[in-house]
């Protein structure tokens, strides 16, 4: 069912070249201070695309001070809004017309397919900057009604230098969910990108800076994140903290924050998403969204719908849809068309993912399709299920980040909502059912930062999204992003007249 071992052996030559791999500084390429570089890899054959530089402290202080001067002296916080807003329109542009060869990078970088790149994710890009461009010049304040004779007025002002650290699984998504809200409101930035996927960031950095950024305002740092993320989470000037990640790297840096001058920090981490179908819901269209639930992305997603509850009396007609879904499932060279999974994005994941299947066997789960690598080479991993998950298993516990749904069997409404939230995580959470009473009960009911109702992974730039418990802290997307990246400051003046 697969094509992976053909495209592992002949793997498709990507249509676009590397130009960019030093960190960008200031509006300059540079090398890092030490001069190292480290390599990044086709995840489909596990062989080096091409050494990067590697950022580390003295590079992140390098980048700090670029912001924060580009911040201190402007133009870009006290420029008229407008302007900003027609930078990022401009750079909008621009992505759009490279879309083909930014597709083609995050692709050869990330390992994800094309198609998805090329029709999903560089258009969500677009999208989210024309939005955020569109809030540029509509941070208004407040004026409060004060008890006493006294003129209150709100500022909305940017709150300074942003340190933003994002993973890997979404490059550029994560991009732009981050530089968006940010750039908009007058801050600038130190991007520190995932080591895995260095590529699309500085493409795009540069692109930023044909559309008419200022120097320092986005400098964009490659590197590991012991070295260069913490450096950059423990900044003295550093006045805001941006995290996407996982739940144990996001605790750490919200120490290094806490630790070195308590930035405010949000952070976007792990989840164990549930997946409800109840027994009145469409069975066919059920399947076919939570098979895209968990297994989009090659199921690197934190919001993916890692728990499938299935009502008993429709679990063995979905089991065995499930099933045949997920043995359809086109694995293989994520250039190649029509194929719908490629490979995971790095031998470590790889593993995890293994060791988490070889888990659910020994926990006696039901291992019903899948569970090996395909061809070997490259990190290929056969679409798996599970059934007869029970609650307790690592497998139903853990995020396991792959592509292995694991389907649990429920009885009632009250059962399912205690059990889908006990969970340490609170990311997300999908709903199949006609029924608007059991839609809104289970909505309700849940714990998580987002439910969707017979859809599941709707992003869209005006939707907030961001977790419950320890899936995170604050929200992105949205007007909630916004606020991340403002500073509330109350001016207060005697009125002389006090009837006025
Ligand atoms: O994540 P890390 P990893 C989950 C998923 C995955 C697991 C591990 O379950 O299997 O995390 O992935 C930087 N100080 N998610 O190891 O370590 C790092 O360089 C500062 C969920 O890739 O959290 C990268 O830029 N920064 C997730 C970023 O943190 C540090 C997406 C994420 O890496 C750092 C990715 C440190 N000490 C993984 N250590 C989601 N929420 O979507 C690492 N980093």
């Amino acid at each position: 069912f697969s094509t992976a071992t053909a495209a592992v052996e002949e793997p498709i030559s990507p249509p676009v070249q590397i130009n960019y791999t030093k960190l960008l500084i200031n509006g300059q390429f540079v090398d890092s201070a030490s001069g190292k570089t480290f390599p990044t890899l086709d995840p489909r054959t596990g062989e080096v695309i091409a050494h990067v530089a590697e950022g580390d402290t003295e590079d992140i202080n390098r980048a700090v001070s670029a912001a924060r001067k580009a911040f201190d002296e402007g133009p870009w916080p006290k420029m008229p809004a407008y302007e900003r807003a027609r930078v990022l329109l401009r750079f909008a542009d621009l992505v759009e017309k490279h879309s083909d060869e930014l597709a083609a990078l995050e692709t050869w970088d990330n390992g994800k397919t094309y198609e998805q790149a090329a029709t999903a994710e560089l258009p969500t890009f677009v999208r989210l900057f024309h939005y955020y461009a569109g809030w540029a010049d509509k941070i208004h304040g407040l004026t409060a009604p004060a008890d006493g004779p006294h003129h209150v007025q709100i500022l909305h002002e940017p709150i300074g230098v942003a340190g933003q650290i994002i993973p890997w699984n979404f490059p550029l998504l994560m991009f732009a969910w981050k530089i968006g809200p940010a750039l908009a409101t007058g801050n600038t930035v130190v991007l520190k990108t995932a080591e895995q996927t260095p590529l699309t960031a500085l493409y795009v950095a540069k692109l930023f800076h044909e559309a008419g950024l200022p120097p320092g305002v986005l400098n964009v740092i490659s590197g590991y994140g012991p070295t260069a993320g913490a450096a950059l989470a423990s900044h003295m000037d550093v006045d805001k903290l941006a995290f996407t990640g996982s739940t144990d790297t996001g605790k750490i840096v919200l120490e290094l924050a806490a630790k070195s001058n308590l930035k405010p920090v949000t952070l976007e981490l792990g989840g164990k998403s549930p997946f409800i179908v109840c027994e009145d819901a469409d069975i066919d269209k059920a399947v076919e969204e939570a098979h895209f639930a968990l297994f989009f992305n090659q199921g690197q997603c934190c919001c993916a719908g890692s728990r499938t509850f299935v009502h008993e009396r429709v679990y063995d007609e979905f089991l065995e849809k499930a099933k045949a879904r997920a043995l359809r499932r086109t694995v293989g060279d994520p250039f190649r068309q029509g194929v719908e999974q490629g490979p995971q994005i790095d031998s470590e994941q790889f593993d995890k993912v293994l060791r988490y299947i070889k888990s659910g066997v020994d926990s006696n789960a039901t291992l019903e399709c899948g569970g090996e690598r395909i061809g070997s080479k490259g990190f290929f991993i056969q679409p798996t299920v599970f059934s007869n998950v029970q609650d307790n298993m690592l497998i139903a516990k853990d995020e396991i980040f792959g592509p292995v749904q694991s389907i649990l069997k429920f009885k009632d409404l009250d059962e399912v909502i205690k059990r889908a939230n006990a969970t340490r995580y609170g990311l997300a959470a999908g709903v199949y059912t006609k029924n608007i009473d059991t839609a809104n009960t289970l909505s309700r009911g849940l714990r998580a930062g987002t439910v969707w109702i017979n859809c599941f992974d709707v992003f869209d730039a005006a939707i907030p999204f961001g977790g419950y418990k320890m899936s995170g802290h604050g929200r992105e997307k949205g007007f909630y992003s916004l606020q991340n990246y403002l500073q509330v400051k109350a001016v207060v003046t005697p009125l002389k007249n006090p009837a006025w």
